[in-house]
């Protein structure tokens, strides 16, 4: 071709382009070609940089304006607030004597107590007063409200899937007419009837996509955690890790959202693997560090982070450790979607410290 009629046709292509664009379409080749697309980054949210706000916002903002008083942590590395392309993180206060009232809506939530005592979550008429390190499940579409009847405020980590149940158009929600919903079940009545592992009651037939224990409590997870570590080595990537399961089928505790806790013993580090699941990292207590794709993170009690989708990781405790995670692994497991693999070598070049 000589230069003119390559400029010429490099014009025409331009004219095309313009004009599919002016009809609300884009050629597939000009899309592919887009650079710089947010995606997710690894980042980690220290606690002691929120507490501060937290309670400021308890005496400034009322929970009838707010209705939760929450803040969402935002990855930096895309345009929307959530911690994932598909969970949320949020941290939640409320004050002593206040209630946040009774709703239901259709992602799936879960909370990972971070400090105080005497609130309690009430869903479906069931109720149980939370203590830090519980794991409590708030399934699609159960009325849930909660309040603090304790002389102090408490704070909790929530992880939800709203920007999941957002991308597929699926987001309902819904008022109770009063704060509270009538308690129908004693407390905790769902952990007594289904958190005795193996020993299932005979009469029960439900099945159900959602556990139905409304709260793991921590005293528990910890204590399989420290038998598991006494006998096991646990896996080399994960440390001694368990999944809080639905005891209904063995599965995830909701259908979008799996939750794990994971004990890694006093200077243990693990090895480098990758899987897509974009997941989120609570540190319950303990101290370390985790190499996300060359960039380490150093992390203490109460702090969360970001391992984001495909990216190699790897943890190292300075003191033993035990944190809680989640990510939206059923969803592409339920979908043949999911992939993990593990590094070449056991661990990974550090080439940057994190620093937010
Ligand atoms: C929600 O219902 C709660 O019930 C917390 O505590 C955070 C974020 C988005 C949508 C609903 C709660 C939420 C939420």
């Amino acid at each position: 071709m000589t230069n003119s009629a390559s400029e010429s046709r490099i014009e025409e292509m331009d004219l095309l382009l313009q004009e599919v664009r002016s009809r609300n379409a884009m050629p597939l080749w000009e899309v592919n070609a887009q650079r710089g697309r947010p995606t997710v980054q690894p980042f980690l949210w220290r606690y002691l940089d929120y507490r501060d706000l937290l309670y400021r916002a308890a005496d400034l903002v009322p929970m009838e304006l707010a209705e939760r008083r929450v803040f969402v942590f935002s990855n930096p590395g895309i345009d929307k607030h959530s911690a994932t392309s598909s969970l949320y993180a949020n941290l939640q206060i409320i004050k002593p004597g206040e209630i946040a009232p009774s709703h239901r809506h259709s992602p799936s939530a879960l909370r990972l107590v971070i400090e105080g005592q005497g609130a309690y979550t009430a869903v479906n008429g069931e109720k149980s007063y939370m203590d830090p390190g519980d794991f409590v499940t708030t399934p699609s579409w159960t009325w849930h409200d909660h309040g603090n009847e304790g002389d102090a405020p408490m704070v909790w980590l929530d992880g939800l899937d709203v920007p999941f149940v957002q991308s597929l158009d699926a987001n309902f929600y819904e008022q109770y007419p009063d704060s509270t919903h009538p308690l129908t079940k004693p407390d905790d009545l769902s952990l007594r009837m289904f958190g005795a592992g193996s020993l299932k009651p005979t009469w029960e037939r439900r099945d159900s996509p959602n556990s139905p224990i409304l709260n793991y409590k921590f005293e528990r997870t910890y204590e399989a955690l420290k038998a598991l570590a006494d006998d096991t080595d646990g896996s080399p990537y994960d440390g001694v890790t368990v999944e809080y399961t639905n005891p209904l089928n063995g599965g995830p505790a909701m259908p979008t959202i799996a939750c794990f806790a994971t004990l890694l013993r006093a200077g243990q580090r693990t090895q480098a693997h990758r899987h897509v699941g974009g997941t989120i990292y609570h540190v319950i207590e303990g101290s370390g560090s985790s190499i996300i794709a060359g960039t380490r993170f150093d992390w203490g009690p109460k702090d969360t982070f970001v391992v984001p989708s495909w990216h190699f990781h790897e943890h190292t405790a300075e003191e033993e450790a035990v944190l809680f995670s989640y990510n939206d692994s059923p969803v592409l497991q339920a979908l043949n979607l999911y992939r993990e693999e593990a590094m070449d070598a056991p661990h990974q070049e550090e080439t940057e410290v994190f620093s937010s």
